[in-house]
C-alpha cells in the first residue's frame, strides 16, 4: 500500500434529514485517526474540511431529491480534492458526512478506468429519484455513479458513469428497497447480504469478493464504508441503524483481509453522527477499523 495518505473531511449532512452527521469528520479526527496512521509509518497530509455552506435542511414530503443544490455543490468540490490527492500520489481517505458524498469521491477517482468498489453498508444505496422512498440522496450514490438519476448528479466532475456495475460489491446489506432489488437484479450486481455473511462467514465472503475483483482486472479498489454496516450495538451513532449487522470482529477481519490483499487505492468512512452517538463510540470504531485497514496487527 502507498505510504502517503491525504485526509479530506466532508462536513455535509445534505444527503439525509438528521443534522449532526456533518460533525463526523471532527469526531473521527478527535478519535485519533491521524496519530493512528502516523504510528503505522504513514505520511499524513490533512487537507482539512471542505467548506460546506450551512443552509436549512429540507424535509418536505414527496420531494424526490432533497437538498439537490447543496449535494451538487459539496460533491463537485470533493471530486476535485480527491482527483488532486490521487494525482499527487496520496491515498485519499475521505471522512463524511453522509453517504451522498460518495458521488463526489467516485467522480474524483477518474484516473482509474476500471475501478472496483467495495460498498460496506446495511443499505444498497442504489435508489433513483423514481424508486427512492425518502428523497434522501444518501440512498442514491451507487445509482448516480452508474449514470442513473438526476443529470446534475450524474454529470458531477465529468459526464458518464463513474463505475461499472460488474465492478461493484455490496457487503452487509439487510435493508434494501423494492426498486433497488430490481436494479440489482437487472445489473447483476454482486451483493453479500447478511445472509451470506452468516452462512459463508466473513473469511469466505472477503476471499470471494477479492477474487471477483481480481477476475475483473480492476486497476484500483475503493472502499466505501458506511458505519451502519456494522450492528448498531457497535456503531449506534448513525442516522439509520438496522439491527442484525456485521460484528466488530467480522468488520475488523474484513479490513485486515483488504490490507493483506494490498489492493486499496482510496477509502471513505461515512455516516458517523456524533449527536446520535454514545461517547464517540462510533468514531472510535471507525478509527479502529482504519487502523486494521492500514496495517495494524494485534501482536
Ligand atoms: N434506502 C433508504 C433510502 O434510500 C435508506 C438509505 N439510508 C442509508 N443508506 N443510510 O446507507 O432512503
Ligand atoms: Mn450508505
Ligand atoms: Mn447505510
Ligand atoms: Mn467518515
Amino acid at each position: 500500500m502507498n505510504k502517503s495518505v491525504a485526509i479530506i473531511g466532508v462536513p455535509s449532512d445534505y444527503g439525509q434529514t438528521r443534522r449532526g452527521v456533518d460533525m463526523g469528520p471532527s469526531a473521527i479526527r478527535y478519535a485519533g485517526v491521524i496519530e493512528r496512521l502516523e504510528a503505522l509509518g504513514y505520511t499524513v497530509k490533512d487537507e482539512g474540511d471542505i467548506r460546506v455552506e450551512k443552509t436549512p435542511i429540507k424535509k418536505e414530503q414527496n420531494e424526490k431529491l432533497l437538498n439537490l443544490d447543496e449535494v451538487v455543490e459539496v460533491c463537485s468540490k470533493l471530486a476535485q480534492k480527491v482527483e488532486d490527492a490521487v494525482n499527487e500520489e496520496y491515498i485519499p481517505l475521505v471522512l463524511g458526512g453522509d453517504h451522498s458524498i460518495a458521488i463526489g469521491t467516485l467522480a474524483g477517482l477518474k484516473k482509474y478506468k476500471n475501478l472496483g468498489v467495495i460498498w460496506f453498508d446495511a443499505h444498497a444505496d442504489i435508489n433513483t429519484p423514481e424508486s427512492t422512498p425518502s428523497g434522501n440522496i444518501h440512498g442514491m450514490p451507487l445509482a448516480v455513479s452508474l449514470g442513473l438519476g438526476h443529470e446534475r448528479l450524474t454529470s458531477i466532475h465529468h459526464d458518464g458513469p463513474k463505475v461499472k456495475a460488474e465492478n461493484i460489491i455490496i457487503i452487509g446489506a439487510r435493508s434494501v428497497d423494492e426498486g433497488e432489488r430490481e436494479l440489482i437484479k437487472e445489473k447483476n450486481i454482486k451483493v453479500y447480504t447478511m445472509h451470506e455473511v452468516d452462512r459463508l462467514g466473513m473469511t469466505a465472503v472477503m476471499e470471494d469478493a477479492l477474487r471477483y475483483l481480481q477476475e475483473r482486472g480492476v486497476d484500483g479498489v475503493h472502499l466505501s464504508l458506511d458505519l451502519d454496516g456494522l450492528d448498531p450495538l457497535y456503531t449506534p451513532g448513525v442516522g439509520t441503524p438496522v439491527a442484525g449487522g456485521i460484528t466488530y470482529r467480522e468488520s475488523h477481519l474484513a479490513m485486515e483481509m483488504l490490507q493483506e490483499a494490498n489492493v486499496l487505492t482510496s477509502v471513505e468512512f461515512v455516516e458517523v453522527n456524533p449527536i446520535l452517538d454514545e461517547k464517540n463510540k462510533t468514531a472510535n470504531v471507525a478509527v479502529a477499523l482504519i487502523g486494521s485497514l492500514f496495517g495494524e496487527t494485534l501482536v
